[in-house]
């Protein structure tokens, strides 16, 4: 065989090996996409009961902007279907200092108003924390309705609920299930 065909045969064989173990080698930190999802994850999540989470609080995005944040990285939009979770959720948020921000979770009645579900799973939201006279879809000026789910401290008892105009931007809670 002549020198360039050998060449070009190893050449060929190395870049087949190459996707394996030797991208995790050369970029420990890079997402390689043919491993399975649960390895993917090189944010600092916390772990809290059955889900872990990630506080988006580097900048602030409106709802679709802060799906598609936790989407990217794998993840979604925070939902929240226990007393307990919003408990450890809350406390969470409130050790970081950031108690009294807004923060989008996935639950919307964008596609029938007045009837809100969790976008993360599509299930309806069962659970409650409403802050008191929410979700009241309230009217702008400009015509926007409240139809996105945030937590919000408002009046001093909590990160309870509200619904807020889709497009107001701040920042956000996504979730890994399991
Ligand atoms: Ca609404
Ligand atoms: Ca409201």
């Amino acid at each position: 065989m002549r020198p360039q065909i050998i060449a070009i045969f190893a050449l060929v064989l190395a870049t087949q090996c190459d996707s394996g173990n030797n991208f995790r080698n050369d970029c420990p930190n890079c997402i390689d996409d043919s491993l399975p999802s649960a390895n993917r994850w090189t944010m600092p999540l916390l772990k809290l009961g059955e889900k872990r989470y990630y506080l988006g609080i580097f900048f602030k995005a409106n709802y679709f902007r802060a799906t598609q944040y936790c989407r990217f990285h794998g993840m979604h939009l925070a939902s929240i279907t226990s007393q307990e979770e919003n408990d450890k959720l809350e406390k969470y948020i409130k050790d970081f200092g950031l108690g009294h921000e807004h923060f989008w979770t996935s639950g919307t009645d964008l596609a029938e108003e007045g009837h809100f579900f969790w976008m993360s799973t599509g299930r309806p939201i069962t659970f409650t924390n409403w802050n008191a006279g929410e979700p009241n879809n309230f009217q702008y000026e400009n015509g926007e309705e409240e139809n996105c789910l945030e937590l919000w401290n408002r009046d001093g008892k909590g990160l309870k609920w509200n619904d807020s105009p889709c497009s107001f931007e701040t920042y956000f809670v996504c979730e890994v299930q399991h």
